[in-house]
């Protein structure tokens, strides 16, 4: 299977390390939504990354789906794991983690949408400030989550809550390091340092890189 997209976008990372730490093999193209739009276009009309081009030819995307179908088909596997843990009480701590994540995510990259693609004389700044109250709320939850119980960061023991976490932080703090001050989330800061170590996370760097397999 192919995975479509540039691993600076924090949902294409979130694939890229989720189908490793599932032990699945993976192709990696690097393709721009912006720069190479028509490219990225004859994959996939809808031009959505992450784009995952199934070995049947199917044509998925959203980040969610995607680790949705790589769960079932890793689950395929006599020997496998799954990212989601199994009891409610530790699937609900998890999901909740992962809400948040995705939601700074989006808080980011809308920040980053208003810089990169709209004329100065453009910006709305009510819409801006509305986005970053909502960005520092979630980082200000997710915070207290990990103050409270600190998340797993090893390559057997990682899950999607992790992953997801580890995704958004670095992309927030890559792109906008004087919106979210650091020295103001140590859990989280902590938590990434760590997470930006293991081999899954090293091998699929937020950058315009290809990811290779090992
Ligand atoms: N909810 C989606 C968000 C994906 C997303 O917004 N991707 C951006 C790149 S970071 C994109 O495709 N942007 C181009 C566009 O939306 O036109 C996911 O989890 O995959």
């Amino acid at each position: 299977m192919q995975l479509i997209g540039m691993l600076d976008s924090p949902y294409v990372r979130r694939v890229a390390i989720s189908l490793q730490l599932l032990g699945l093999r993976f192709e990696h193209q690097s393709v721009s939504v912006f720069s190479t739009f028509e490219k990225f276009r004859s994959i996939n009309p809808v031009v959505k990354a992450p784009t995952l081009v199934c070995d049947d030819g199917a044509v998925l995307m959203d980040s969610t789906l995607i680790i949705d179908y790589a769960e079932a088909l890793a689950a395929q596997a006599p020997a496998h794991r799954s990212l989601m843990p199994a009891t409610l009480p530790e699937r609900q701590q998890a999901l909740r983690a992962i809400g948040l994540a995705l939601a700074a995510c989006e808080k980011s990259v809308q920040i980053v949408y208003e810089r990169m693609l709209r004329p100065a004389e453009k910006l709305h700044q009510p819409w801006v400030s509305r986005v970053t109250s909502q960005l520092l709320a979630a980082y200000g939850e997710l915070e207290a989550e990990l103050q409270r119980k600190p998340l797993a960061v090893t390559s057997d023991t990682m899950g999607q809550d992790g992953v997801t976490v580890g995704i958004a932080w670095h992309f927030t703090q890559a792109m906008l390091p004087e919106v979210v001050n650091a020295a103001d989330y140590p859990a989280l800061r902590e938590f990434s340092a760590r997470a930006e170590l293991l081999p899954e996370f090293a091998a699929a760097p937020h950058s315009e890189k290809v990811y290779q397999n090992p």
